[in-house]
């Protein structure tokens, strides 16, 4: 196959995927790093590892007392019957506990001010290289014992296939409420894998947002793409106590496993686009998902 390819809807696709028979890998054709140190707040050291590893910790990001406030907005959501009811609540496959709730920058006020905390965004701007906007936001509750996995993934397989983000300019900022250890299923990640694509196989199924965000099926790489990413990067598991972030890039290779121990895992991820990346049809040619996963009206950049 030729890349890039015209898909039926006219559309150029740099980063086809679930459509072929066989898996396939293809090179980066985006920047990583957008802006400059001079721009700040991350030196140049700093922009390099991200550049270099797709993803970048920063222990005792926030403190204990701030922390404190979202977990207990986090706890109250939990305990809210309707919260759990409400279309942004995602359970367990198995367990039938909360496992996700979507779109939280919206309709929270507590977990707004984090999504939008300028410290955050300052980073987020500086790596993408301009303004940005909330694709998606989220917490992932990951409770102890019954907190099952997220199966290894590149977000933006996903982002831009059935959401139709066009290029590689977005980054997740994913943010510790609790401690990550090595035994509660920390975010995995595969260093250097946001320099390959990995085109995955099986075409999209309808909704696919309603099975996929419980567990994932489609738009899943294949055994042997990742054997040699990690054969080439290895594994890392950026742990860190309550309050330390991780900004990884949206091409990151990534995964958790479940959280068989009793100490919750939580986190919230938020979403961050550069404006000049505003989603087009989804490239599956499938109606796109619904706003609270995937943004495509409110444009308006944060921290302005
Ligand atoms: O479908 C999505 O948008 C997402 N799914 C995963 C497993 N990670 C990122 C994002 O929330
Ligand atoms: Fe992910």
């Amino acid at each position: 196959m030729t890349y890039p390819i015209q898909t039926a809807t006219g559309q150029t696709d740099r980063y086809p995927s679930r459509i072929g028979s066989e898996p396939s890998v293809l090179e980066r054709q985006d920047p990583i790093v957008y802006g400059r140190a001079e721009d700040g707040p991350l030196d140049s050291a700093r922009l390099t590892l991200y550049e270099k590893e797709g993803f970048l910790s920063l222990e005792s990001f926030f403190s204990t007392d701030e922390i404190q406030a979202y977990l207990d907005e986090l706890a109250r959501l939990r305990d809210s019957r309707s919260e759990c009811r409400a279309p942004e609540a995602i359970i367990e496959p198995d367990s039938g506990e909360l496992r996700s709730i979507f779109a939280i920058h919206k309709h929270n006020a507590v977990l707004r001010r984090l999504c939008m905390h300028p410290r955050l965004v300052a980073i987020a701007r500086q790596l993408l290289g301009g303004p940005v906007y909330i694709h998606q936001s989220r917490i992932n509750y990951k409770s102890g014992f019954r907190g099952r996995e997220f199966y290894w993934h590149s977000d933006f397989e996903t982002w831009h296939v059935e959401d139709g983000l066009p290029a590689m300019r977005t980054l997740s900022c994913s943010v510790s409420l609790t401690p990550n250890t090595e035994h509660n299923g920390p975010l995995m990640v595969i260093p250097g894998s946001h320099r390959k694509y990995v085109a995955c196989v099986g075409e999209t199924p309808e909704a696919h947002y309603v099975a996929s965000l419980r567990r994932q099926e489609y738009g899943v790489p294949d055994e042997d793409s990742l054997g040699r990413l990690v054969a080439e990067g290895g594994i890392v598991a950026p742990k860190g106590s309550a309050g330390s972030v991780t900004f990884f890039d949206c091409n990151l290779m990534h995964g958790s496993n479940s959280n068989i121990t009793p100490l919750p895992r939580s986190n919230v991820f938020i979403v961050f686009n550069s404006v000049d990346n505003r989603p087009q049809a989804p490239f599956c040619g499938l109606p796109p998902r619904p706003p609270f996963i995937a943004e495509r009206e409110d444009f308006r950049p944060v921290g302005d």
